[in-house]
């Protein structure tokens, strides 16, 4: 016999622990029609992100990464500030806070914890994008939200501008969420215009698909190359992009999260003028250690050059 607990106990706790949502799925294959991982990878999207190519199959079957697993627990913690950062130098929303895989590990594991608490044999283990698992498409399957038309997992109260993490276990849960069938994107295409880049682009078969080669976020973030495609328009952003998800009424309309005057990392506005030792200790505990130093010079020179064209 295995366990089998109660989903609404374990959506309580989840509540209880700070996260805002929370949806309970299957773990089960998710198929190319569901996740059009290959058609993505085909078409040369993932730029040099190798780390896609690698465990293809796993990335589509959680069961392959975690032997057993009956469930997946998604989880979903907004972070819109209550403002964006002042100045033509600017630093992606996703940011402006402690990093989002520290805050989303230590609550999933104190949400572990909790329901170890009330079930004593529960064993799992949280995800947040540090694993081959996709988890937009697990918010997607628990029933939370829908892929909008800037790729992104769009919560219907939240929008896009939410973290998103997975606790994968192998007991069994009384109840199951459903995909998500609700509201969608309808005729809107706003994020597609907004592009400076032209970067969401549309696959053989008409799905939205993200071409990280021209996407900012992309390069400020993962690309280590000494220089940036020169036609690469960045809007001053220095470290990740928001454009497709500003535009979105869905973010427009949903509630703020934190005030950012309230937040340590609120002084991020001297970022482009920070020396090695002034960037280390910003990045620490921080989103931005993702990037190197010589990044962050590249990203402000390159940033700086184009505003003379434009
Ligand atoms: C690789 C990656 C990137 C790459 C590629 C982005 C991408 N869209 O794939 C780069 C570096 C560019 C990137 C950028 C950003 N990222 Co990122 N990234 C990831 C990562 C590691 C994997 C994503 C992935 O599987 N891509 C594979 C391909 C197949 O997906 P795709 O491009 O979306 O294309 C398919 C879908 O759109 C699909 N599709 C289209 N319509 C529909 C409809 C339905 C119903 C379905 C099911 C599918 C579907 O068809 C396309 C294929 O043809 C995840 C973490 C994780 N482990 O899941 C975080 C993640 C997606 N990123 C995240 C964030 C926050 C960002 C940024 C906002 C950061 C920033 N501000 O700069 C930007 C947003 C750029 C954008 N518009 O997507 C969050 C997103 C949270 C959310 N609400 O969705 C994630 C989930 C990390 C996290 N745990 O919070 N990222
Ligand atoms: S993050 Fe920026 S560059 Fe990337 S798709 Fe969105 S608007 Fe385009
Ligand atoms: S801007 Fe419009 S098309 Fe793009 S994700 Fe938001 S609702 Fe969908």
């Amino acid at each position: 016999m295995y366990l089998v607990i109660n989903s609404a106990l374990i959506k309580q706790l989840a509540a209880a622990e700070g996260f805002s949502d929370c949806g309970i799925a299957r773990a089960e294959r998710l198929g190319e029609e569901e996740y059009p991982l290959d058609e993505w990878l085909e078409a040369g999207c993932q730029a040099d992100m190798h780390y896609m190519e690698r465990n293809a199959e796993m990335r589509r079957d959680p069961r392959l990464l975690v032997e057993g697993a009956r469930t997946v627990i998604s989880l979903v913690v907004p972070y819109k500030p209550d403002r964006q950062m002042d100045g033509g130098l600017k630093i992606s929303q996703y940011a402006y806070s402690e990093d989002y895989h520290e805050m989303m590990k230590r609550r999933m594991y104190r949400l572990i914890v909790a329901i170890e608490e009330k079930y004593q044999d529960f064993e799992a283990r949280p995800f947040v994008d540090t694993a081959p698992i996709s988890d937009r498409h697990w918010a997607v399957h628990a029933g939370m939200g829908w892929i909008g038309r800037n790729t992104l997992f769009i919560h219907p109260r939240y929008g896009s501008m939410c973290y998103l993490g997975e606790i994968v276990t192998a007991a069994e849960f009384d109840h199951y969420d459903e995909p998500y069938q609700g509201k969608c994107c309808a005729e809107c295409r706003r994020c597609v215009d907004a592009c400076p880049n032209h970067a969401i682009t549309t696959s053989a078969v008409g799905m939205p698909m993200l071409d990280a080669r021209r996407c900012t976020s992309y390069n400020t973030i993962e690309n280590r190359a000494e220089s940036l495609p020169a036609d690469i328009d960045t809007r001053g952003y220095v470290f990740g992009c928001d454009i497709c998800q500003n535009v979105c009424p869905f973010n427009i309309q949903a509630p703020s999260s934190f005030r950012l005057d309230d937040n340590s990392k609120a002084n991020l506005e001297s970022l482009p003028e920070a020396d090695e030792k002034e960037f280390k200790s910003m990045s620490k505990h921080s989103a931005l250690s993702r990037i190197k130093y010589f990044q962050l010079r590249r990203n402000v020179e390159h940033a700086r050059k184009r505003y003379r064209f434009v």
